[in-house]
């Protein structure tokens, strides 16, 4: 599927574009069935049980995390039961997850948007269980996932229908203007948030993004957005690919890190 130019003013302008009915419900109910099973195989790993603080999303010091580049792992919730989420090479790992990210019309829309080259770095399946699933704090992907100059987009797909009770996504509409505040910067085998201005967001312009199963929702990578806790008895899951530009410099202070697995396209 081909962006409208208006689409594609639309995303520039305000730093996130909704599709409604982007991925079939079947394509959705298929990856959730997916993900159920890999859920299911994966919290049974009670040696990472305590590793997830939905507060922290970046788990900064925990080698679990540092280490799942080129992983498929489950990070869990506070209560130590339930995953939080998947992540972070599923999409070049799992095959279920690389044809949802490959061939159902990702890449057209990466190039309607502007990518010449663009590159898949990190895959997140985001469970957000019923009156389980944690918040994601206000965050902008360029913080974890730099380049330079700053490429990275992400492709969020509602796996579920999201509304403000489930904990849908938040954004500040034009908010990818303001300069990014910080970084998560990787040292070795921890990390640090360097930060360049520890003033707020203008939260008050935060808008909800409620939008139906199937929905892609475009993430410019300096927008700053955030999902609340899940106080429904709804699920909210969520499928997200976060793409960058191979032209773009992608350094070694990225916690992402993978040495032994270039990062592919969407051809791959
Ligand atoms: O799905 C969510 O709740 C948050 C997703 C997110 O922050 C992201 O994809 O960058």
């Amino acid at each position: 599927m081909q962006l409208t130019s208006d689409q594609v003013t639309e995303f520039e302008r305000n730093g996130f574009l909704v599709v409604p009915h982007f991925i079939s419900d079947a394509d959705c109910l298929r990856l959730r069935d997916h993900a159920a099973s890999l859920e299911n195989e994966l919290r049974t790993d009670r040696d990472h049980v305590t590793v997830f603080s939905t507060g922290d999303q970046a788990h900064g010091d925990d080698s679990w995390f540092l280490t799942s580049g080129d992983k498929t792992r489950g990070f869990f919730e506070d209560d130590g039961t339930h995953l939080n989420k998947i992540g972070h090479a599923m999409h070049d790992l799992d095959p279920e997850f690389s044809r949802f990210s490959r061939e159902l019309g990702f890449a057209e829309v990466a190039a309607g948007i502007g990518f010449d080259d663009p590159r898949l770095v990190q895959s997140m399946y985001i469970f957000k269980h019923p009156g389980i699933g944690g918040e994601v704090t206000w965050h902008t992907d360029h913080t974890f996932l730099w380049t330079e100059p700053q490429s990275v987009v992400g492709f969020w797909v509602a796996i579920d229908d999201a509304t403000v009770t489930n904990g849908c996504l938040w954004a500040i509409p034009g908010g990818h203007t303001i300069p990014v505040k910080s970084r998560f910067v990787r040292n070795g085998e921890s990390t640090t948030t360097e930060v360049f201005d520890d003033t707020l967001y203008p939260l008050e312009q935060a808008v909800p993004i409620e939008v139906e199963r199937g929905t892609l929702v475009l993430l410019h990578g300096a927008l700053p957005h955030w999902s609340d806790v899940n106080k429904s008895d709804q699920p909210r899951q969520a499928y997200t690919l976060h793409v960058v530009d191979g032209a773009a410099d992608w350094d070694d202070r990225n916690w992402l890190q993978r040495p032994d697995m270039a990062f592919q396209g969407f051809d791959n």
